[in-house]
This record gives C-alpha cells, structure tokens and sequence, in this order.
C-alpha cells in the first residue's frame, strides 16, 4: 500500500524509481510511458539537397532551385517543397521527355509545343503543362521575396488594376475559386494587358481554346500537394502567405519579355 502511494507520488512528480524490485519495476514502465508521451520532442523532418534532382535524359530538364527547400518556410514548409520539387515536378519533367520521345516537337521549345498543342493528347497537356507550370512557380519565388511590385510592372499593374492591392486580390479569388486541383495566373493578353484568371489541372493560357489566352508571368498552384501539409483545408491561407515570398523581379523579368514578343 504505502509502495503504491509511492509509486503515484513518484510519478506525478515525473520521477522514476531506482530500486529494483520486480513489482516496482513493472509500474516503473507506466511512469516512464507518462513521461514518454508528454516530453519527446517531435521528431526534426531532413530535406534532401535539390541540386541533386536531376530528370531523366531527355530534351527537358529541370531548372535549378535559386534557394534552398528550408529558405521559404514563411510561408512553404520545407517538406512540402521538398517532395514538390523532387517528386512532383521531376515527374512531370521525366514524363514530358517520354511523351516527345522520338518526335519532331522533341526540338522544339516548351512554349512552342503548348502554343500549337493538340489538346486532346492528354500525356503532353498534363506533362508539358505540368513542367512549364512548375518551371515558372519556382523560379518566381525566393526567401528574399515579399514587398511591392516596382518599374513598368508596378505602372502596368495600377494602370489596369487600379493597385497592387486590388490585383492580389484578384489572385487570391481566382486560387481560391477554382475548383478541385489548377493554377491562379497573372499573365500579359493579346492585347498587351495584364490580366488574372485561373486554369484546371495543369492547363496553362499559351494553351489554345481555353477561356484565358495569353503569356503567363507569374503562376500560383493551387493543388493541394502546394500546401496541404501546412495548411489543410486552408487554401486562402496559403495563398496570403504566398505573397510574402513571390519574387516581383522575376515577374517583372517575365513580363518584359511577354511584352516585347
Ligand atoms: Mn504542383
């Protein structure tokens, strides 16, 4: 009896016996699980290097992250970018230069076959797609991210959106309005304009025939493998985020060249 009050004391004071007797040591396994589900720390998730990512030979190849799978964390958890990068967009990369193989558009460039692409040749619509989609969401986004648009794009962007904060608005409702997997885009039009709007799955505005034409200049995923990890259901949490990260450089890079095509 006055063991087993001693036991109870020992254990709500997390403290473990040290004499060994047979009886003690079978309720010293109690106090040690107690211990046990209360003090481990959760276990530290290791990321692989993504400079070892390398595709299959082919035409297509993946480009090289400009920062590391940890450097986003504010707002893209490292394990998520982790099997985004090396599992999700090397698929689509091996999977594009199986779909070329052999044929003459393996010569030509990604917006090229996209442009003139048949849309019922499903292996190219969701890998071709699938590479320049990924191939524009990661090289628009650095841990030095975050902040305002500037120059001719911050200029173009009040012009027909009226502010930045209006047109991440725009953004944010376009992610967040598409239904099941696809991408929020901004993207220059045929008239030269900027515009918002959003695809399914791994469709993307160079595409013919889709409600959206034009040359993308910064596309956001919104499947959940983008962010289910961290933020579940919560996709306009994820979208917020998002913008803490995009690198408006590179936007702006991208919209220079779509301008002068
Ligand atoms: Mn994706």
């Amino acid at each position: 009896m006055f063991m087993k009050k001693l036991f109870i004391l020992m254990c709500a004071t997390g403290l473990t016996f040290s004499v060994a007797t047979a009886k003690e040591g079978k309720k010293k396994s109690c106090c040690q699980k107690k211990a046990a589900t209360t003090c481990v720390k959760p276990t530290e998730v290791k990321v692989g290097n993504p400079a070892d990512v390398k595709a299959a030979s082919g035409p297509f190849q993946i480009e090289n992250l400009q920062y590391g799978y940890a450097d986003l964390e504010k707002a893209i958890d490292k394990e998520t970018m982790e099997i985004h990068f090396s599992k999700h967009y090397l698929g689509y990369t091996n999977n594009l230069n199986k779909a070329v193989e052999g044929k003459s558009i393996a010569n030509q460039s990604i917006e090229e076959i996209l442009k003139n692409l048949d849309m019922s040749n499903g292996a190219l619509r969701n890998n071709g797609g699938g590479f320049y989609n990924h191939r524009m969401y990661f090289a628009t986004m650095s841990p030095n991210g975050g902040g305002t648009p500037t120059g001719k794009l911050a200029e173009a962007i009040n012009q027909t959106f009226g502010s930045f904060d209006a047109l991440k608005k725009q953004l944010e409702e376009a992610g967040a309005k598409r239904f099941g997997s696809g991408w929020a885009w901004l993207f220059v039009n045929k008239q030269g304009k900027l515009q918002v709007g959003s695809t399914a799955n791994q469709d993307n505005p160079l595409m013919p025939g889709l409600d959206i034409s034009g040359t993308p200049i910064l596309g956001i995923d919104v499947w959940e493998h983008a962010y289910y990890l961290k933020y579940q259901n919560k996709r306009n949490a994820y979208l917020d985020a998002l913008f803490s990260i995009v690198d408006w450089n590179k936007v702006a890079d991208n919209y220079a060249k779509a301008i002068a095509q």
